[in-house]
């Protein structure tokens, strides 16, 4: 839908060319990478940058109280969105970060999944508690079947424990909005947990025993998760008042793994024939600082607790170009979005600058989880894991 200013500050600022620029970006098509290893396809654009952010929530288009053509509000980068199938369309509620390090959401559809997003008209006006989020970011966009559409997401303050010239510690906590329409949006107060940190929490999307599950990540520290980690679970009997009592944590971080500092549950896992499937965020140190890659693993159909398919490695690790950027060698994901015929869309950022998306199905995201070996945790064991493959071709490779 091609955009229109008045003429006047067309002619002055050349916002004509500014409007065409953002429009053709918007509409610019996207193509699948050809080279895949088979379980998904990566798509070569960018599905949304900070250049995709609408003119007019950057620009003063009045050409009296904004001569110069100054933007007056800079868009610094746009990621870890929240993904939702909703009247036919892929809605995504995308993290939009400001020059100002503040992040707020902003909701965007496409037709396709893959190219064409655009935004709805205002980013969302979240209704704030007592205590107002300094923060707020990574929403993961969840269909209950209590009826309700639940927007999870993290909400950041100053760790009021903090010593009088430390004007860096902070916390981190899930906050809840839940909605009917995806426009109108109720505030539930935030989650109590046994935890001083929380975050990459989300709900399981069928209730459990009567009760809401809740996918949590509990932490000591802000950055790193000190004696907590581990993607934990907890049941709440009312989400209007969201309290844990109990966590228990279904997959720990590991010594030698992609996982071994911490990890933390992408979006609310889907539901398979052979169990819930999810996706999920690793992070390892490196002598370049931390590497975030994305990987899987299933669950039992009667115990979501239980952790049943476990391959071995990452999914998905940054590429050439998506390891640069605000915060390098970063892949993370809250959002994917299954369709009725078994195509799933992973809506995933790069190094916290950019979104992108990449396509698979239920069967091959299944299958990858099923038969890719298991991390053995050593490497003499990773290379009997090659020794068998080699062995199990013998009959069709001649090399
Ligand atoms: O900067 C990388 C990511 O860091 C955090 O993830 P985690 O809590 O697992 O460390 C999040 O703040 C996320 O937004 C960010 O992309």
């Amino acid at each position: 839908m091609t955009k229109r200013i008045r003429n006047e500050a067309k002619r002055i600022n050349n916002y004509e060319a500014l409007i065409k620029y953002h429009d053709e970006l918007i509409r610019r098509p996207n193509y699948p990478v050809e080279r895949n290893n088979g379980v998904f396809t990566r798509y070569k654009n960018p599905i949304l940058t900070a250049d995709h952010v609408p003119v007019n929530w950057r620009y003063d288009l009045n050409i009296e109280t904004n001569p110069y053509g100054l933007e007056r509000i800079g868009v610094n980068a746009t990621f870890n969105a929240g993904a939702i199938k909703w009247n036919g369309k892929y809605v995504l509620a995308v993290r939009v970060e400001g020059y100002d390090r503040k992040s707020y959401f902003a909701f965007v559809e496409s037709d396709n999944g893959i190219d064409n997003f655009n935004f709805w008209p205002e980013p969302l006006v979240i209704p704030q508690l007592n205590i107002p989020d300094i923060n707020a970011y990574d929403m993961r966009l969840v269909k209950h079947e209590d009826g309700w559409i639940y927007g999870i997401f993290c909400t950041e303050k100053k760790d009021p424990a903090s010593l009088p010239d430390d004007t860096v510690s902070a916390i981190a906590n899930a906050a809840f909005i839940r909605s009917k329409d995806l426009i109108h949006w109720e505030r539930l107060p935030n989650l109590k947990t046994p935890s001083k940190q929380q975050r990459n929490v989300t709900l399981h999307p069928e209730f459990v025993n009567g009760k809401y599950a809740l996918y949590t990540r509990p932490q000591d520290g802000f950055i790193t998760v000190g004696n907590g980690g581990g993607i934990g679970m907890g049941l709440v009997d009312d989400m209007s008042n969201p309290v844990i009592e109990n966590e228990e944590i279904i997959y720990e971080k590991e010594y030698h793994t992609i996982y071994e500092l911490k990890n933390g549950q992408g979006p609310s896992p889907i539901r398979t024939e052979k169990g819930w499937l999810h996706i999920a965020h690793g992070v390892r140190n490196t002598a370049a600082g931390l590497r975030y890659v994305l990987y899987m693993f299933i669950t039992d159909l009667n115990d979501i607790t239980k952790v049943i398919y476990k391959p071995g490695g990452y999914f998905m690790a940054p590429n050439d170009s998506e390891i640069y950027g605000d915060v390098g060698n970063v892949l993370f994901v809250n959002g994917w979005i299954a369709d009725e015929d078994g195509t799933v869309f992973i809506y995933y950022a790069s190094s916290d600058t950019r979104m992108h998306v990449a396509v698979s199905s239920i069967n091959r995201l299944v299958d990858y989880c099923i038969n890719t070996p298991k991390d053995g945790l050593s490497t003499h064991k990773s290379v009997q894991n090659i020794t068998n493959l080699i062995n199990k071709n013998k009959d069709f490779y001649d090399g």
